[in-house]
């Protein structure tokens, strides 16, 4: 599909009348445009490292690293360039394309990003696409970033624009759209995407789709997170989202940005096997590989070789050449 076909104009109520389908005709309707657009049997693996945790002056009440919340997770300082770049090493040869490196700051300072251009090099030098998360950025900041040689940065939009001020009210939801703005005019691809599971109404779960679906570009990533719900933050006890409507939201995801990947991601510890593998039906294409996600746990490296396994699933060594298997992750399984 051209990008002129991929759509920015989508309404509530359209968005709103696919998560209405009867399941069985939204699967079909997703897993048809999944199919048009990528190999079905590939997934892109993305490892995350907190490279600064804890300590975050915003109150995202979902958010475990929130300093005003009592957690357990202890603030730590920045890592050094060594560290990070053996936990990357160790990150590819388990198999990952892709390494994400998430910092607990509501904004950097220029000389937090002189240091994170400097690990973003040598991360780049091992062969592995980039990624970051270290919340709002100016322009020059993420131009700083992209010619240290980062591929993407993710800032999601989190929820929809009328609950967002019912989760965090540190900043707005118009400062995450700046930022957006900033990475992309730097040239930096977008992750960006939100989470569901967190009180929110299935209309504010179209609302998110919905916005994101008409940013001026689709995000070329789109992580859909559950809600992991830590003790300590406000949001620990919410109802549990029913497992079909987190599959649903994947397929209208899907639906609404045909040519992103859509990425299953925060919540897969806490989902059976075969809620993920609707999910992979319905159009999910990427995951976090590796048994921590920033300061939570993921399922083990073994768990998701025998998952892809079962499912016949092989990894994707660099999203953008389709196609390409990697070595040391998962051959496809006929038993
Ligand atoms: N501080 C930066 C920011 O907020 O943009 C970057 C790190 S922040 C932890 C990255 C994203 O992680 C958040 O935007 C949120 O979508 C996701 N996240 C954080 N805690 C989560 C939780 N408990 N469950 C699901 N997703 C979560
Ligand atoms: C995203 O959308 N999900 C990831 C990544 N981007 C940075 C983070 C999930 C965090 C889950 C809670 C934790 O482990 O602290
Ligand atoms: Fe801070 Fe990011 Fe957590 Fe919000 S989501 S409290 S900005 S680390």
């Amino acid at each position: 599909m051209s990008a002129a076909a991929l759509r920015h104009d989508w309404t509530r109520e359209e968005v709103a009348a696919l998560f209405a389908l009867p399941f069985n005709e939204l699967l079909h309707r997703a897993h048809s445009v999944h199919r048009a657009h990528h190999d079905p049997n590939a997934v892109q693996v993305s490892t995350l490292l907190s490279i600064k945790t804890g300590g975050c002056p915003e109150d995202c009440a979902y958010c475990p690293q929130a300093q005003r919340y009592q957690t357990g997770v202890q603030a730590e300082k920045l890592m050094s360039v060594e560290v990070v770049v053996a936990r990357a090493q160790a990150a590819k040869d388990a198999g990952a394309s892709r390494f994400c490196m998430g910092a607990a700051w509501r904004a950097p300072k220029d000389r937090d990003v002189a240091k994170v251009a400097e690990i973003v090099g040598a991360v780049k030098a091992l062969g592995l696409e980039t990624c970051a998360t270290l919340g709002m950025l100016t322009g020059e900041q993420a131009a700083t970033l992209k010619g240290a040689g980062l591929d993407y940065y993710n800032h999601n939009l989190d929820t929809a624009p009328e609950f967002y001020g019912e989760i965090i009210h540190t900043r707005g939801f118009q400062d995450r759209l700046d930022t957006l703005e900033h990475v992309r005019g730097a040239g930096l691809k977008t992750c960006c995407g939100g989470i569901v599971g967190m009180g929110e109404t299935r209309a504010q779960r179209a609302g998110l789709l919905q916005t994101l679906a008409n940013l001026p570009e689709h995000p070329e990533s789109v992580p859909v997170n559950q809600l992991v719900q830590v003790p300590g933050t406000p949001l620990h006890g919410t109802k549990a989202l029913d497992p079909f409507e987190f599959v649903r939201t994947i397929a209208v995801a899907r639906i609404l940005m045909p040519a992103s990947m859509v990425r299953l991601s925060a919540g897969r510890q806490q989902m059976d096997d075969a809620v993920q593998a609707l999910c992979f039906f319905a159009g999910a294409n990427s995951i976090f590989y590796g048994e921590k996600l920033l300061t939570t746990g993921n399922p083990d490296v073994e768990a998701d070789r025998a998952l892809f396994r079962r499912l016949d699933l092989h990894a994707l060594e660099v999203e953008a050449e389709p196609g390409t298997v990697h070595a040391d992750i998962l051959e496809p399984c006929a038993a």
